[in-house]
């Protein structure tokens, strides 16, 4: 027998128990306190407990990085418990403030997290694009003497309905996807239902058409010997053929009520009767509860058993709320042991009361043993399994393009062709990757350089049959580009893979990702989840706004500004000038390295140490370029947030502030503006995100007793006249700059897009949408009231 089998089957009690009475406490103990219920996901976490004991104690190796289902997380804290990576304090106060979190996270827990998951079917996706990135640094000659890790994900039957899945999947076929598992936690059971009849059918022709092996763990190894005995093919025929709603109710209802409906349907007065006869109730139960997911011995040969790369998915069947009076009823996702059932399973599991939380109580294997078997599980062999990698230099500045006229995104192209050229290494750790929109998006000259990146070479068919081409795009294993197909949610998830790779695989990258702004809402979730995970990686997001005018009134984008300045761990940007972006860029690619300890800047109020991601809303627009030199105290301006492009004067009536591409209506306006109001001020705003972060941080600094903070801002609205109006324009919804009005008190209106749909020039749309030079005359008239504003044409 495996010397394994007699811990690990002491150690799934254990989780078993310890994630029970962790959600009972945060419920009944705690909770109670506030009169409110929190849930806990009892059932949820008791149906992965076996293969979590399996994986942790006994299969996983310390190279190898695990999404862990977000309601699995009690069992997850409670294995890391028994590691010791995880304190009792934690789980006292799971689901309290910093206490361990509801769902597994890789920043706010403790407890060794890859990657955090909690909205369904992300954390999925994360381990193929994980495992793409393994490729990718290992092919590149880096992270050598480190093993492949499996990039495992434990995935809920219900997640599978999650869209972003089957996008993966398609992309992890078109890449070579290797080193990956998914096991598929299949209880049958979603939050409010029971599900389809066949679903694993379903389950296993998708996996088997992308080229996964495909492992079904239907049965356990009791039932495997029960249906050895005579009578036991019947049973074997009844299970197969239950339907998902009944197996579940008789789980529900136990021992008494499986003899009785199994005699009526098998009874046979015969060998079958005497198979169910043989069994105590308890006995029954426990034989139709012992499915292929809850079985230790099946669960460890067949993951040991693979001894190839290739994806493999496992069908696990389980039972929600494994072992708990609530397993198998319908209604148990947020369902609660009750206190008298609580006390029924400390006595039963051998726990004395006062020692609920002790690791080793009620074990039945000696404590000493437990230790050492504890202290030698692979897993956890080699200490801490979070990595990091040194800051790459960013060296000084490649030449800035300098024509006199460009939008922000060719500009964009531009630079990142200058980089391509560069030698500095930094340039080498570059990887860009977009889904379907390389070329629109001006990335192509860099790849050009560059190449694409596969595992195994591929020729430019169209260069060797000497067609001429803009783009000469061979694949080899050197490439720094990944080809995605049209699906943003991968993009997103691919770069915060590649956001990671510092810590998943002690290598940094400095990932680039492009796609059309619009577009970002298709993958915001994913979005979301990345910078929540802390990856790292530069968004350029172009076209943007009504200003793609052409392009068609449904890719318009308006909420994205928005998206930027709310997005927590993303610092965006929108800059007109491309002199403004070179400089963006280049803080972009040191400040997504960093990881200091948070203390805002005392300039800028900004925590700048701390690093994040950095997101620039580009444009096709072409504009005359400034011809300027731009010395160190603009250049701050610029990625703190905003700068004058024209200082009012001490008498000010009416200051514009403008964002991105509507920067010439701005001043045009101001031009015109000036004729009949004094003073006009020009603030040129690169960043909404970053100013108001840091006045925000200044204003909570002040509240607390640091009465000198002062953010950018601020310094720069104090030379603006109390009485001053104020008119800020974007292309985007207005809410994004309409908040500097309350900065210094200054009256406000704001202009920018609130309905989007219309296609035409940029000026036919610009006049549609009210933010052309007329309309700015026409806010600053009405808000700066004095004579008529002559160039204001009358409507
Ligand atoms: C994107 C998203 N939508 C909805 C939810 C709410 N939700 C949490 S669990 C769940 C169903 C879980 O079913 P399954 O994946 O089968 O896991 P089980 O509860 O059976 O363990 C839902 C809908 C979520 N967490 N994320
Ligand atoms: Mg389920």
């Amino acid at each position: 027998m495996d010397q394994r089998l007699p811990f690990l089957a002491e150690l799934e009690r254990k989780v078993l128990w310890l994630s029970t009475f962790m959600i009972h406490n945060a419920n009944h103990l705690r909770a109670s306190e506030d009169g409110l219920k929190i849930g806990g996901h009892q059932a949820s976490s008791a149906s992965l407990s076996t293969i979590l004991t399996a994986l942790y104690f006994a299969v996983l190796r310390p190279e190898d990085r695990v999404a862990v289902k977000p309601h699995a997380s009690p069992i997850f804290h409670a294995i890391q418990y028994l590691f010791g990576n995880q304190t009792r304090e934690n789980l006292e106060n799971f689901r309290g403030y910093k206490g361990a979190q509801s769902y597994p996270s890789r920043t706010k827990d403790v407890d060794d997290v890859d990657f955090s998951t909690g909205s369904v079917g992300l954390g999925v996706a994360q381990t193929l694009f994980a495992s793409l990135v393994q490729d990718y640094v290992k092919a590149h000659g880096w992270a050598k003497d480190r093993p492949y890790g499996r990039m495992i994900a434990l995935v809920g039957d219900a997640e599978m309905d999650e869209g972003n899945i089957f996008e993966a999947l398609l992309e992890g076929w078109k890449q070579g996807l290797r080193n990956c598992w998914w096991i598929i936690d299949y209880n049958r059971q979603s939050l409010d239902a029971v599900i389809r009849e066949g679903l694993y059918a379903r389950f296993e022709a998708i996996f088997r058409a992308f080229g996964w092996d495909v492992v079904i763990l239907k049965y356990g190894s009791l039932q495997e010997a029960a249906f050895k005995e005579p009578g036991g093919e019947r049973l074997r025929q009844w299970i197969d053929t239950a339907p998902n709603q009944l197996y579940s109710a008789l789980t529900f209802q136990g021992g008494a009520a499986w003899r009785k409906r199994l005699l009526d349907d098998l009874g046979d007065q015969g060998d079958m009767t005497r198979l169910i006869e043989r069994r105590s109730d308890f006995e029954l139960a426990v034989l139709m509860s012992n499915l292929g997911g809850h079985d230790l011995p099946n669960l460890l040969r067949a993951f040991e058993s693979i001894d190839h790369d290739r994806p493999t998915v496992f069908i696990a069947y389980t039972i929600k709320g494994f072992t708990l009076p609530l397993a198998g009823h319908k209604d148990n996702h947020a369902g609660l042991l009750t206190p008298a059932q609580l006390e029924g399973y400390r006595q039963g599991t051998d726990v004395r009361a006062g020692h609920e939380w002790d690791r080793f109580e009620g074990m039945k294997v000696p404590r000493e043993a437990m230790e050492r078997f504890l202290e030698q599980v692979p897993f956890v062999a080699k200490g801490r399994r979070r990595l990091s990698a040194p800051r790459l230099s960013v060296p000084a500045m490649v030449s800035m393009p300098h024509q006199a006229r460009m939008s922000t995104q060719q500009g964009f192209g531009l630079v990142l062709n200058e980089l391509a050229r560069s030698s500095e290494p930094i340039v080498e750790r570059v990887v860009t990757t977009s889904p379907d929109v390389t070329v629109s998006t001006n990335l192509g000259a860099f790849v050009n350089r560059r190449g694409l990146f596969a595992r195994q070479d591929m020729k430019d068919l169209f260069k060797a049959e000497r067609i001429p081409s803009t783009f000469a795009w061979d694949f080899s294993s050197k490439g720094q580009h990944l080809e995605l197909g049209i699906a943003e949610m991968n993009l997103f998830i691919l770069l915060s893979a590649l956001g990671l790779s510092h810590s998943l695989f002690g290598e940094r990258l400095i990932p680039i990702g492009t796609l059309y702004d619009p577009f970002i809402e298709r993958g915001l979730d994913a979005l979301n989840y990345a910078c929540y995970q802390d990856a790292r990686f530069i968004l350029v997001a172009t076209p943007s706004g009504v200003t793609l005018a052409p392009e068609g009134g449904a890719h318009q984008s308006i909420a994205t500004p928005l998206i930027g300045l709310a997005q927590d761990g993303l610092a965006a940007f929108e800059p007109a000038f491309v002199d403004e972006l070179s400089i963006v860029l280049w803080f972009a690619l040191d400040y997504l390295q960093r990881s200091g300890d948070g203390e805002p800047n005392e300039k800028s109020w900004l925590r700048d140490e701390t690093g994040g991601s950095v997101y620039l809303r580009l444009s096709t627009r072409l504009l005359e370029q400034p011809q300027r030199e731009i010395d160190p105290s603009l250049r701050d301006q610029i990625i703190d947030g905003a700068y004058w492009l024209r200082k009012p004067g001490p008498n000010a009536q009416v200051v514009i502030a403008y964002t991105g591409a509507v920067a010439p209506e701005a001043i045009e306006a101001v031009g015109l503006i000036a004729e009949d109001r004094r003073d006009v001020g020009l603030l040129a705003v690169t960043s909404a995100d970053r100013l108001n972060a840091g006045w925000t941080a200044a204003q909570r600094a002040r509240e607390r007793g640091l009465v000198r903070a002062t953010s950018h801002i601020e310094r720069l609205l104090a030379e603006v006249p109390a009485h001053c109006g104020l008119v800020t324009v974007i292309d985007g919804h207005p809410a994004t700059l309409a908040w500097l009005g309350s900065v210094m008190g200054h009256r406000t209106r704001s202009l920018g897009i609130e309905h989007f749909g219309q296609t035409g020039t940029i000026s036919d749309l610009y006049r549609h949408y009210g933010i052309d030079a007329q309309a700015i005359i026409g806010a600053a008239q009405m808000i700066a009231p004095g004579r008529p504003i002559r160039h204001l044409r009358a409507v």
